[in-house]
C-alpha cells in the first residue's frame, strides 16, 4: 500500500515543525506570510505560537517559538518531538552564530529531527545591490547610504560562503514579499511524504499470514 492509497484510509498525517530563530529575525512574519496574512506590523511572541494548516492530507502543526531569552529554556520542549526544525537567521551575523549553536544543540538532542536553514529578509539584500548597481551607473556616492548597503551585501557573502550553510537544507526567502516562501513549505511536504514511502516500503510484508507453515515467505 503505498502513500496515497494508505491516506484514502487514513487521511490525516500530521508533520510537526518548530521554527526557532532570534527575535526578530522574522519567524511570526514566515508563518504569516506563508498563511498569507503578512501585516508587517507582527507582535512580539509570548512563549510559542502555534499554527495549524492542512494542505491537502497532510496537517502541518507549526510551533513558532519566542527568542527571547527567557523562552529559550523551554524551546527544547517544543522542538523535542519535531519532524522539521526551521532555524531563522536574517542577514546579520549574530543571529547566524546563533543559529549555527541552535543546530548543534538540535543534533546533540535529536539528531532525527530534520533541521533547515533560512535567511529570511532577502529582499534588503536584493535593494542593497541594486542601490549599489544605481549608484555606479549614475556615479553617485551618498556616502552613509552606501556604506550600509556594502555592508548587507558583505554579510551575505559571509553567510552564502560559510560551510555551515552548506550542510543543511538552506533557503533565501523573504516573508514581507513572500519570496520562496512557498517553496520552502512545499520542500518539508514532499519530503514528508517520502519519507513515509520509504518507512512504508521498509516495513515487512507478510505474504501468508499462518504461524508454522515453512511456506510462508515474509519479506
Ligand atoms: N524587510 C523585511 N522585514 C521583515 C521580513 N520579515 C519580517 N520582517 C520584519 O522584521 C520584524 C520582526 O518580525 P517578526 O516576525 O516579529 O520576528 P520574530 O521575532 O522572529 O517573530 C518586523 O518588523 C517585520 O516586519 C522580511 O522578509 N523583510
Ligand atoms: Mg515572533
Amino acid at each position: 500500500m503505498n502513500f496515497f492509497q494508505k491516506q484514502k484510509e487514513n487521511p490525516i498525517e500530521s508533520v510537526k515543525i518548530t521554527i526557532l530563530g532570534n527575535t526578530n529575525v522574522g519567524k511570526t512574519s514566515i508563518v504569516k506570510s506563508y498563511r498569507g496574512d503578512y501585516s508587517g506590523n507582527e507582535q512580539n511572541t509570548i512563549g510559542a505560537g502555534y499554527y495549524a494548516t492542512k494542505i491537502d492530507n497532510l496537517l502541518l502543526e507549526i510551533w513558532d517559538i519566542s527568542g527571547d531569552e527567557r523562552y529559550k529554556v523551554f524551546s527544547k520542549i517544543y522542538y523535542r518531538n519535531s519532524h522539521y526544525c526551521i532555524i531563522v537567521f536574517d542577514i546579520d551575523m549574530v543571529s547566524f552564530n546563533n543559529a549555527k549553536n541552535t543546530c548543534l544543540q538540535i543534533e546533540r538532542i535529536d539528531p532525527n529531527i530534520i533541521i533547515i536553514l533560512v535567511c529570511n529578509k532577502i529582499d534588503i539584500y536584493y535593494k542593497a545591490v541594486n542601490n549599489i548597481k544605481q549608484e555606479n551607473v549614475l556615479s553617485l556616492d551618498s556616502g552613509k547610504k552606501s556604506f550600509i548597503d556594502q555592508q548587507y551585501i558583505d554579510v551575505m557573502n559571509r553567510i552564502d560562503n560559510d560551510p555551515f550553510t552548506h550542510s543543511y537544507v538552506y533557503y533565501k526567502i523573504s516573508a514581507k514579499e513572500g519570496i520562496n516562501i512557498k517553496n520552502l513549505f512545499k520542500y518539508i511536504r514532499l519530503h514528508h511524504i517520502e519519507s513515509l514511502q520509504i518507512v512504508e516500503d521498509k516495513q515487512p510484508i507478510k505474504i501468508r499470514n499462518c504461524e508454522n507453515c515453512s511456506n510462508c515467505i515474509i519479506i
